[in-house]
């Protein structure tokens, strides 16, 4: 099968040079000069010519930061790695890493046992999975040299959620130790999760139940503490750490911090802690339940903050966290905020929210691409084969028309949820275009692929390290 796609400005993380990308059995085999006697000869032996004048051509993005089909919050997220992934599709996202999370006495091995069977022939999009590391016992630190030759390399820590997927300090120092010998990279859900419990208890106590004190009391201060702390146990042990789903200015500058002592810390943010804020929390007859999700969105002036973390390059990632659950699910909080399933939706619409970040001057173009793509790639050890366009890489491509904006809107998501916490936004470009691996998955804004064609991706090691 030969695809040359013709005519676009092709964007990488480096350049956006006007070119014409030339795919065989889906890899990519040369990008040339548009017009050039190869790229002509290649069309005329071409099965399709895509037509990407005016357009951009990005590398597929890539979500390290998904939930699809989870279970757990005394409830579970509807969107499926089925329907989520054409979510992802159609949103530019070729390839998410979605967390293995093994249910209640599960070992991590048998975990991710369970989602090679839950996702098999279900993905219309490639996928890899990170796991969820509870503690660090003789077992879980052997699981995890297993899992990391098995191509599962990243483990996500919480100091979050005492009683239940909390780990404490002597642990994370633990798994950070083995994670020096192995290679495996340490993702933190930082928040001091034991103050944290302390204030929702005195909260509730006062009567507080509505969703604004999920925000107020999960502050921002204890968010900083963690990552400071976190960042004290990789120091101790040597490793790179990756702080998950960063919400706050304060937090940033515990990142700054160990990055300027020359630490490898790095940390990923959510287009809900740039484009959303508190006040929604606060909205009447339990509508702020909808905008429930942790770390809190923040109050407005925070994301001022992230943009610039973005743009100067102490933020390398953007993942969504997408997690989202029904106004029914929410319900379950109604009395009392720690209740409520928290987590949102966002997989369908990352790259094109972050573009806004471009045409509103806060990134730069080929930054967009840094942060939805390649950077993700070269975090999770999946660079080159994804993450760029370039002779090798992985057929993975989006057509980005920069002259055509569009409204979100939750009738006509393709999320399994039922309603958009980015109702009635703007976005001023659309993906056009997508392929997978050289199979066109999006064509004309609808999805064309199917479930099964996603394979999953066994990842190498973490490529950032400076
Ligand atoms: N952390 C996540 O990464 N997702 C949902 C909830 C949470 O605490
Ligand atoms: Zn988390
Ligand atoms: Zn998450």
């Amino acid at each position: 099968m030969r695809i040359a796609v013709r005519g676009g400005t092709v964007v990488t993380s480096v350049q956006a040079v006007l070119a014409d990308v030339l795919i065989e059995d889906g890899r990519v085999v040369a990008v040339v000069e548009p017009g050039s006697d190869l790229s002509d000869g290649f069309a005329r032996k071409c099965d399709e010519v895509i037509d990407a004048i005016g357009k951009y051509v990005i590398p597929g993005g890539i979500d390290v930061h998904t939930h699809l089909g989870s279970i757990g919050q005394g409830s579970y997220v509807l969107d499926s790695f089925a329907t989520g992934t054409v979510a992802a599709a159609l949103g530019g996202t070729t390839t998410v890493v979605d967390f293995a999370s093994p249910s209640d006495g599960q070992g991590m091995l048998a975990g991710v046992d369970a989602y090679h069977e839950k996702t098999a022939g279900q993905c219309a999009v490639d996928y890899g999975f990170h796991v969820f590391c509870v503690g660090a016992s003789a077992n879980t630190l052997a699981e995890m040299d297993r899992l990391v030759d098995e191509g599962v390399s990243s483990f996500k820590m919480f100091m979050a959620y005492p009683g239940s997927l909390f780990s404490d300090d002597g642990e994370i120092l633990q798994v950070m130790q083995r994670s020096a010998e192995n290679g495996a990279l340490v993702m933190m859900h930082a928040e001091n999760g034991i103050a944290i419990d302390v204030l929702r208890a005195q909260a509730v106590d006062r009567g507080e139940t509505s969703p604004i004190h999920h925000a107020l009391t999960r502050p921002p201060v204890l968010e900083a503490e963690a990552v400071h702390r976190a960042a004290v146990f990789a120091r101790l042990a040597n490793v790179p750490l990756y702080i998950v789903h960063l919400s706050s200015a304060a937090a940033l500058d515990q990142v700054k911090e160990a990055r300027h002592r020359g630490q490898n810390v790095f940390a990923e943010t959510c287009p809900q802690y740039l484009f959303l804020d508190q006040e929604l929390l606060g909205l009447p007859d339990f509508e702020g339940a909808r905008y429930v999700c942790s770390p809190p969105l923040r109050p407005v002036e925070h994301q001022q903050s992230i943009w610039g973390g973005l743009a100067h390059g102490h933020l390398q990632v953007v993942a969504t966290d997408h997690c989202p659950f029904c106004t029914w699910q929410r319900e379950l909080g109604r009395d009392d905020f720690r209740l409520i399933p928290n987590g949102l939706g966002g997989i369908e619409h990352r790259v094109e929210l972050m573009y806004t970040g471009v045409v509103g001057g806060h990134i730069s173009l080929t930054r967009w691409v840094d942060i939805v793509s390649t950077n993700p790639a070269r975090m999770f050890g999946m660079f080159p084969r994804k993450g760029t366009i370039a002779p090798g890489s992985h057929a993975d491509l989006v057509v980005f028309d920069p002259n055509r904006s569009h409204v979100i809107s939750a009738s006509e998501q393709a999320m399994n949820v039922d309603y958009s916490v980015y109702e009635g936004r703007e976005l001023p470009g659309t993906v056009d275009t997508v392929l997978l691996r050289g199979n066109v998955v999006v064509r004309d804004h609808r999805f064309v692929g199917r479930a099964g064609m996603g394979e999953f991706v066994p990842r190498g090691l973490c490529q950032y390290l400076f």
